[in-house]
């Protein structure tokens, strides 16, 4: 219905502006030409103008009050019509916002609802960690006790296999039970031949103690010997090696010696006219009115006298303090003629005369009664020792001369 009024509307327009241009027209052609509309040539020119734009007016009039009418009914039904749109809109409008209340309430109630979710959610979250952790654990458990299981069960085959050797070495206890009581009643045996033998050991025990103590004073009776026989034989040592050395030396001495005796022997050979004008013979010295021989080896006093003999002379015979002195230029210790041999304590020269002084004796001298009987020079050469006659020293001998 509205659409229809709407087209009553657009042609009502239409005539309108169709009546309007045709009035324009007629206008136009009186306002802009000179020339009048001349449809009726005969009517006067004064009313006619007049009477059209009457007529005009009046047609515009009716098409105005129509137009206005037609109008104040159609915005009538339009009014109308918005009315009733506005009525339903505003009760549309209630309805959207009870709606919309609706809507927030339930919005509210569901914000409400997701907070809550969001918590269980949370909480569900942590429960499921905490589950996850005691999952883990019950893991490790499991595991452990896993291994627990094996090591249990290879410790039940081990027992097990004890269990199997204890069960045979039980069936074959009687066996040795018999075997042992039989040892037993060999032991108790030996027991008691054993203690017969302890009842005896107390005396084979002092038996052994005494022997013990004899072997360990036998024992230390042969370590100090055996001590004593060690130093002794160091010493022996020790001596040998000493004795080696004056053996070579002497050796190399008397090569010495030997070479000086061909030499001495080559000039005596040579020089006989003038030992003879000293009245001494070769290789003896002159004192005085003496000669006197000075030995290059060592014998026995009775040897020394030997020699002095056959060289025509006799061991020295000491008279006097001169003679004394020049003895000691030797500088040697040696053999001189004078012996208690025959008679101990009477000191009797070689010549068979009696020592008449004891100047020349060293202090102390002579001390050796029956061990020593034979008169030399002292080891300081200016006095007299009595010492054994079989000693070994050179020897001086005298032989007179002319003077
Ligand atoms: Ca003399
Ligand atoms: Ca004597
Ligand atoms: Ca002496």
């Amino acid at each position: 219905m509205h659409s229809h009024t709407q087209r009553q509307t657009r042609t009502h327009t239409r005539t309108q502006t169709h009546t309007l241009a045709y009035t324009h027209t007629c206008a136009h052609i009186h306002v802009h030409t000179h020339t009048p509309c001349m449809y009726r040539q005969s009517e006067q020119p004064e009313k006619r103008p007049l009477r059209a734009a009457a007529m005009c007016l009046g047609l515009l009039s009716v098409l105005l009050l129509s137009g206005i009418i037609g109008l104040y009914l159609y915005y009538d039904r339009v009014y109308n019509n918005l009315t009733e749109d506005r009525d339903q809109l505003q009760t549309s409008y209630n309805n959207l916002t009870e709606d919309r209340d609706q809507l927030q309430t339930s919005y509210n109630n569901l914000t409400e609802d997701r907070d809550q979710l969001q918590t269980s959610y949370n909480n569900l979250t942590e429960d499921r960690d905490q589950l996850q952790t005691s999952y883990n654990n019950l893991i490790a458990e499991r595991d452990q006790l896993q291994t627990s299981y094996n090591n249990l069960i290879e410790e039940r085959d081990q027992l097990q296999t004890s269990y199997n050797n204890l069960t045979e070495e039980r069936d074959q206890l009687p066996t040795s039970y018999n075997n042992l009581t039989e040892e037993r009643d060999q032991l108790q045996t030996s027991y008691n031949n054993l203690t017969e033998e302890r009842d005896q050991l107390p005396t084979s025990y002092n038996n052994l103690t005494e022997e013990r103590d004899q072997l360990q004073t036998s024992y230390n009776n042969l370590t100090e010997e055996r001590d004593q026989l060690q130093t002794s034989y160091n010493n022996l040592t020790e001596e040998r090696d000493q004795l080696q050395t004056s053996y070579n030396n002497l050796t190399e001495e008397r090569d010495q010696l030997q070479t000086s005796y061909n030499n001495l022997t080559e000039e005596r050979d040579q020089l006989p006219r003038t030992a003879e004008r000293s009245g001494c013979p070769v290789g003896w010295r002159k004192f005085d009115c003496s000669c006197y021989f000075l030995s290059i080896v060592s014998k026995t006093w009775e040897e020394s006298r030997q020699d002095c003999l056959n060289r025509g002379g006799d061991l020295v015979i000491i008279q006097s303090r001169e003679e004394q002195d020049y003895i000691k230029t030797f500088k040697v210790m040696s053999w001189i003629g004078l012996t208690d041999e025959a008679r101990e304590g009477l000191w009797t020269w070689v010549d068979n005369t009696q020592l008449t002084t004891a100047e020349y004796w060293h202090p102390d001298e002579p001390n050796g009664g029956r061990e020593e009987n034979c008169g030399m020079i002292q080891m300081n050469y200016d006095a007299w020792n009595d010492t054994s006659c079989s000693a070994a020293l050179p020897w001086i001998c005298e032989k007179y001369a002319y003077c």
